[in-house]
């Protein structure tokens, strides 16, 4: 890696010497002039409204869970701001490959409510989305994504294609070995991925300082020769700016990016976890003060471009979301062969034993009634 051919972030924000990006305070002040991204009124009004429909759409689908409506459910309360803005710079040709925390930018690339409901309901539907291009489905088990995401930027490099490619992972995520994996080849072979790693600080209960002796996560970049940089994940303007400087990089064939998004997991780590066995409410309150919604919303009022009817926007977006719900669980019950069918062309015995004992057991629990 040639340091002056490196964008000027990555060269100011040098992840050794841990450098946060940030563009506003918590009030909404600009601290960062240099860098703030010149976007007009409608594109950051726009934004807000995304970041809000995250968040009611995250809220509902932890009551849904808690009414016994749908399985285990994976909050996004705090992270929206990386959603949102990541949303932002993938095109629909760009390949977006999830974990399972990004639900913004799911929804960003085309994935409906609807099929992020089927999937918490276990419906195979759930991970196919039919309006979202290159989209792979949510990957529950840590780290198996980032192979994914490296491989397909191989493919796309190889044809010449003019596509990025998107991925995530958490903090925890960085000590397994797939991390080191696919970072250490998509540096081999310079292919265009940007990839996110969302440091929200837990690993379920275990906290960011059990995972690593390292300085911060984007340090990591260094040892496989890619660009890094440790970026304010609450901050709406500097995830923006992250993200365009990345995808630009990307794209130009210079390589993959690593992009430090620091966060705070703020809810809980899913419905079935209980943070207050873990953490002190002292500390949720401090990082509550860097709430990415409000600080946005601050720097709206400042600008004088805030014109959003919160109330009302909350009742639209609640009916929406309903209604998507609400299909989903009407919808919710799949033929049982579907679980079986799509992983080979031709079926393997153990399969197919597999299959053959769950229409024992189906036949037994109907039999039951
Ligand atoms: C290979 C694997 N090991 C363990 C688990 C259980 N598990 C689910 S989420 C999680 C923690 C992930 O933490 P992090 O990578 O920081 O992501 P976050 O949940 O904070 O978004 C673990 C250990 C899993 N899903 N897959
Ligand atoms: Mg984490």
């Amino acid at each position: 890696m040639i340091q002056n051919d490196l964008p000027a972030i990555f060269r100011d924000y040098n992840p050794l010497e841990d450098k946060m990006f940030s563009l506003i305070d918590n009030d909404g002040h600009v601290i960062n002039q240099k860098y703030m991204p010149t976007l007009d009124d409608d594109t950051v009004i726009n934004a807000y409204k995304q970041m809000h429909y995250e968040r009611i759409a995250d809220e509902m689908a932890i009551s849904f869970q808690r009414q016994g409506r749908m399985y285990t459910y994976t909050p996004n309360l705090g992270q929206e701001a990386i959603h949102i803005a990541a949303g932002m710079h993938i095109r629909e040709q760009d390949w977006l490959v999830p974990a399972f925390r990004e639900m913004g930018t799911l929804l960003a690339k085309g994935v409906t409510m609807k099929e992020m409901f089927l999937f918490y309901l276990g419906n195979e539907h759930g991970g196919s989305f039919k309006n979202a291009n290159h989209t792979l489905p949510i990957a529950i088990s840590i780290g198996t994504q980032l192979h994914h995401a490296t491989g397909i930027g191989y493919s796309v490099k190889y044809q010449k294609k003019d596509e990025a490619v998107f991925t995530f992972i958490g903090d925890g995520g960085t000590s397994e070995g797939d991390f080191s994996e696919a970072l250490n080849f998509a540096g081999v072979w310079q292919v265009p991925v940007v990839f996110t790693i969302q440091n929200n600080q837990y690993v379920i209960s275990v906290p960011v300082k059990s995972q690593t002796k390292s300085v911060n996560l984007a340090v990591k970049s260094v040892a496989f020769g890619i660009p890094g940089i440790k970026v304010d994940g609450n901050d709406f303007f500097a995830m923006y700016l992250a993200y365009k400087t990345a995808a630009e990089y990307a794209l130009s064939g210079k390589g993959p990016v690593l992009i430090e998004a620091f966060t705070y997991r703020l809810g809980a780590h899913t419905t079935s976890d209980d943070p207050t066995k873990y953490r002190k409410k002292e500390e949720e309150t401090e990082w509550g003060l860097t709430d990415p919604l409000m600080r946005l919303r601050r720097y709206m009022e400042k600008k004088g471009i805030w014109n959003i009817d919160v109330e009302k926007l909350t009742e639209e977006y609640k009916q929406q979301i309903n209604g998507q719900f609400l299909d989903a669980e009407q919808n919710k019950h799949y033929p049982h062969n579907e679980v079986f069918a799509y992983m080979y062309s031709e079926m393997p015995d153990d399969l197919k034993r597999q299959k053959s004992e769950y229409e024992q057991f189906l036949s037994w629990k109907e039999n039951r009634r």
